[in-house]
């Protein structure tokens, strides 16, 4: 089962006919742009091309109000001057003629694809659309979003699929405040949304994106807000976001069908995010989604403004529905001291809600250290009654500890090393791995041949030198943190001509091949023991 991309090119028609510094960076080339350079990867390639196709009056009625939907189908008729007044009635927003079928195509777009996905047809998929949709409500166009695409597509699987619980990830570095508020009392559909808020200071200015916002009457706690209160946000960050407030509940809330609003505003490069998120980590966070609701993973574009972060962001996120593997993320993967704040106040006003974030003091793994980092959390600023402060006071320090533990202890960059026996074979491999010159002492390598004959040969002899260097660097404490990989029971895969290492330091398993031929000492590998023995 594979993967869908949903599109239409008459969605590049709508573009700014005036001027308006806040509203030109939505243009056209955001489509074209990650189009193409989707299509240069072959990654368009790979996946099934659906058009687009409009969403139906009723359709849109399923969240908009029929009032409304009048409104910007009356907009089609009208000329630039009228258009823009129109236009200044709502906050960040311009209107095209083109505007209402670019809108029923990007709705239309989300359901297209949800219908896929539900029918089996796809595993997964994304919507490459515009107009974006997470600031529009029932009544209004908001932040350039003129129908809610994605709200639409959550209430369609609800309607025509029978959905009970659906997740929504909105990962746009603005808070989709027209989708909480159409959800917000609903508890079929659980909305999370992270943010640049700056204390409310960044648009769009809401009391309600805080984190204490938690949903009302039965939608309590199914609404997650992680509002970020400093710009400069990374992929440790995110990737702590998930780990430790969306994955939880998600789990907990055992969704059917994950629908992302995709917005890459939230990386690198983006004039409106001001955030440092690389491109792959949007891989991450996408493979992270897929263990939920069988990989049901239907997402849809919001914003992103920086054409080739946009670009790379996209590609990142199709390889990983594609089920490509993820690239490493760069950078120290130690989270902000604000961002572990607003991760806490988000777990603080959830943990009423859900019992994966109550266990609190999680059993110390890792001694405590006296130290406090700079980014403790202040428990005087933590929202609730007195109860919660001192709950709150607890996660505080275990997640203190943690991150004490490590600063210390940083984690080791995963690395793979090889030894090649004919250097051009360095051709075939991947950029990111090391390549070892290296060969352990003749006198040493021929000690350990001559309990095997067939070791005592040139070629296998310069190969058991490399490994045995290879070896020596794993083993020793120093350089073992740039020879790791994952750990797979099978120490050694060695392929003619090179002889590869991929190990776990820490693993605790036994590294030494004893080989019981040539021809295991370089395609396959021998049983695992931990001296040379002799052939048997
Ligand atoms: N500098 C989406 O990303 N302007 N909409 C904010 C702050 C409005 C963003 C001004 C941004 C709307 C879908
Ligand atoms: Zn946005």
């Amino acid at each position: 089962m594979g993967t869908a991309l949903v599109y239409h090119e008459d969605m590049t028609a709508a573009r700014l006919l005036w001027d308006d510094p806040e509203c030109e960076i939505e243009c056209p080339e955001r489509l074209t742009t990650a189009l193409e350079r989707l299509q240069q990867r072959g990654l368009e390639q790979r996946c099934l091309r659906l058009a687009a196709r409009e969403a139906s009056e009723a359709e849109l009625g399923l969240v908009h109000s029929p009032e409304y939907v009048a409104l910007l189908q009356g907009t089609q008729a009208l000329g630039t001057r009228e258009l823009q007044t129109l236009s200044g009635q709502y906050d960040a927003v311009y209107f095209h003629p083109s505007t209402f079928h670019c809108a029923r195509l990007a709705a239309g777009a989300a359901l297209q694809l949800v219908d896929a996905v539900l029918a089996g047809a796809v595993r997964n998929g994304l919507a490459l659309v515009r107009p974006p949709g997470h600031h529009s409500q029932r009544a209004a166009a908001n932040g350039f979003c003129v129908f809610n695409n994605v709200a639409i597509a959550a209430k369609h699987a609800q309607r025509q699929h029978g959905l009970h619980r659906i997740l929504i990830v909105d990962w746009d570095v603005h808070h989709g405040q027209g989708i909480q508020h159409i959800f917000e009392d609903d508890p079929s559909v659980l909305y999370f949304s992270w943010h640049r808020y700056e204390h409310g200071r960044f648009w769009p200015y809401l009391r309600e994106s805080d984190a204490d916002a938690v949903g009302q009457g039965p939608g309590l706690g199914f609404t997650v807000n992680l509002p970020w209160n400093q710009v400069g946000m990374g992929n440790a960050d995110y990737v702590a976001a998930f780990l430790h407030v969306l994955l939880p509940v998600a789990f907990e809330f055992n969704p059917e069908l994950v629908l992302v609003s995709a917005g890459f505003d939230s990386a690198i490069g983006d004039p409106e995010g001001q955030m440092q998120a690389t491109p792959e980590c949007f891989a991450h966070l996408t493979q992270l989604l897929q263990v939920l609701a069988g990989g049901r993973v239907c997402a849809v574009l919001e914003g992103g403004y920086h054409l080739e972060s946009l670009s790379q962001s996209v590609c990142m996120m199709v390889q990983a529905l594609l089920g490509d593997p993820a690239p490493p993320l760069s950078g120290p993967m130690v989270p902000h001291g604000s961002a572990l704040e607003s991760i806490q106040s988000v777990r603080v006003a959830q943990a009423p809600h859900w019992v994966s974030l109550q266990q609190q003091g999680v059993a110390p793994v890792l001694s405590p250290s006296p130290r406090s980092p700079e980014g403790r959390p202040s428990p005087l600023l933590l929202p609730g009654g007195p109860e919660f402060k001192a709950a709150a006071t607890q996660d505080v320090a275990a997640l203190s500890s943690l991150l004490d533990q490590l600063r210390l202890n940083p984690t080791p960059p995963v690395r793979t090393a090889v030894a090649l026996t004919a250097p051009d074979a360095a051709l075939a491999l991947p950029s990111d791995v090391l390549c070892e010159e290296g060969s352990a002492a003749q006198e040493e390598t021929q000690a350990w041949a001559r309990p095997h004959e067939a070791l005592a040969q040139d070629r296998a002899l310069t190969a058991l030198g490399k490994v045995l260097y290879l070896l020596d660097r794993i083993l020793d404490g120093q350089k073992r943190s740039n020879l790791t990989s994952e750990c797979t029971g099978e120490q050694w895969r060695c392929s003619h001509p090179s002889l590869c290492c991929s190990c776990h330091p820490g693993c605790g398993h036994s590294v030494w091949p004893v080989p019981r031929s040539p021809e295991a000492a370089l395609s396959g590998c021998g049983a695992a023991g931990s001296a040379p023995r002799s052939q048997g």
